[in-house]
């Protein structure tokens, strides 16, 4: 008994200690309450190598936002006495990191579609593009393949167009994922709806309407390279991973490339930071290649679509300008019944609006852009969760997350469809 006790009080150091000095990483919730707060989580989060998580850059922290910071072990020291210098409180929301990410990677098969639960699960670049080739081969009559050109490291940009079998239709819907590395729901989510088209086309009606009426075509990762550096060095990046001449920092954010009020405020010219928008508008090869191949289809696609995560909202333009889209009307109706077709089926709740209106101003965006090349119904996805995992999104929320941004694709298809009838 006494030997036991003597056992009880060591493990109880132990665990004690582990949790003043954590061998971990953890994710931070801090809630900035007055300007002198604003600047220090400013600091603290464009320091320390902590990765903000949300907002997407430190400027544009405000007074009262929720922000989620993700610190790593060796600075947690730093960063949690810097915040106690300043009184500033916050919350542990993620203590298991590397436990979350070895769920995230854990049963990667190599052997694609194996199972039935391959769509539950989140794969790495290689597999993505095992189950590219798998999907045209086994379904010859409704996906064809379409290189659309290659990133900054030379990965294939393949796109997936799906057409109905018996379908001559005049209008196209574009939906792109991956465009931000570390958004792994992202890609998981084209790959669940490719499935979902495939398997359903004849069986559930609106997948049907849908491919009768439209070609949809899939870009499941637009930014390989990054993706790819997600899952072998570092699963916190967010850009592509160019290089630049005159400077040691990697990569610019795809989401800031695009020419939409390229560079202004909200996207940054550093290259360290994580908003650099690039050398100039398209400078990136992933970004140039999804301009070129939309502006060469610009008549026919009608939608598109852009994935992301994490927060649960439906934006649309604009987010470069506080500017209101010509057919702001008809853009928050759809994303209107697409949240509220997400509330009745799956209960949970997405935010809508105008980009700049509902998160921030961010320029250079691909939904601004393709917009204001005439596609006139542009939106970005924010898909699950709110934070409470953010990026480390455990597989088992991913069928639910698919399938309410599935209704969410399907409801505003379906009303794109009526309204270019
Ligand atoms: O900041 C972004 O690029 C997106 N949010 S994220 O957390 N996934 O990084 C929002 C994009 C909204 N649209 C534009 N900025 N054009
Ligand atoms: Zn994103």
């Amino acid at each position: 008994m006494k030997f036991l006790l003597i056992v009880g009080f060591w493990i109880s150091i132990l665990i004690g200690n582990q949790e003043c000095t954590p061998e971990q990483a953890q994710v931070f919730s801090i809630t900035a309450r007055t300007e002198e707060e604003v600047e220090i989580l400013r600091n603290v989060s464009s320091d320390y190598e902590t990765v903000l998580w949300q907002p997407a850059a430190p400027s544009h922290i405000k007074a009262n936002m929720e922000v989620h910071l993700f610190v790593p072990a060796a600075s947690m020291t730093t960063v949690k006495g810097l915040l106690n210098k300043h009184h500033m409180t916050h919350k542990v929301m993620l203590s298991n990191v590397e436990e979350l990410i070895e769920m995230q990677t854990r049963n990667d098969s190599t052997d694609p579609r194996s199972s039935a639960t391959y769509y539950e699960k989140y794969h790495s670049l290689e597999d993505i593009y095992d189950w590219i080739n798998i999907t045209i081969q086994d379904h010859p009559e409704m996906v064809q393949l379409i290189l659309i050109g290659s990133s900054y490291e030379k990965q294939p940009l393949f796109v997936l167009k799906l057409s109905g079998k018996e379908s001559h239709p005049k209008r196209a819907m574009w939906i792109d994922c991956g465009i931000h590395a570390r958004e792994w729901i992202s890609p998981a989510f084209c790959l669940w709806f490719v499935h979902y088209a495939i398997s359903f086309y004849n069986l559930n009606h609106d997948i049907t309407e849908m491919l009768n009426n439209m070609d949809i075509y899939v870009l499941p990762v637009m930014n390989p390279d990054g993706y790819k550096y997600t899952w072998t060095k570092n699963r916190m990046w967010r850009k592509n991973r160019s290089r630049q001449e005159d400077s040691f920092c990697v990569g610019a954010d795809l989401n800031r490339n695009f020419d939409a009020n390229w560079c202004t405020e909200g996207a940054s010219k550093r290259p360290c930071d994580e908003t650099y928008c690039g050398r100039f508008p398209e400078s990136e090869p992933e970004a140039m290649a999804v301009a070129n191949f939309l502006r060469s289809h610009k008549n026919v696609i009608k939608l598109y679509l852009s994935i992301h995560s994490y927060s649960q909202m439906l934006l649309f333009p604009y987010s470069c300008s506080y500017e209101e889209a010509t057919n702001h009307q008809e853009l928050n109706e759809l994303a209107h019944e697409a949240a509220m077709n997400i509330r009745r089926y799956y209960r949970n709740l997405y935010k809508y609006g105008p980009g700049a209106k509902t998160i921030y101003l961010a320029p250079g965006g691909s939904d601004d852009w393709a917009y204001n090349l005439g596609i006139p119904y542009s939106f970005t996805f924010e898909l699950q969760d709110k934070g409470q995992y953010g990026f480390l999104l455990p597989p088992k929320y991913i069928a639910k997350a698919c399938n309410e941004a599935l209704t969410a694709v399907k409801t505003i298809a379906m009303g794109v469809i009526k309204k270019t009838q």
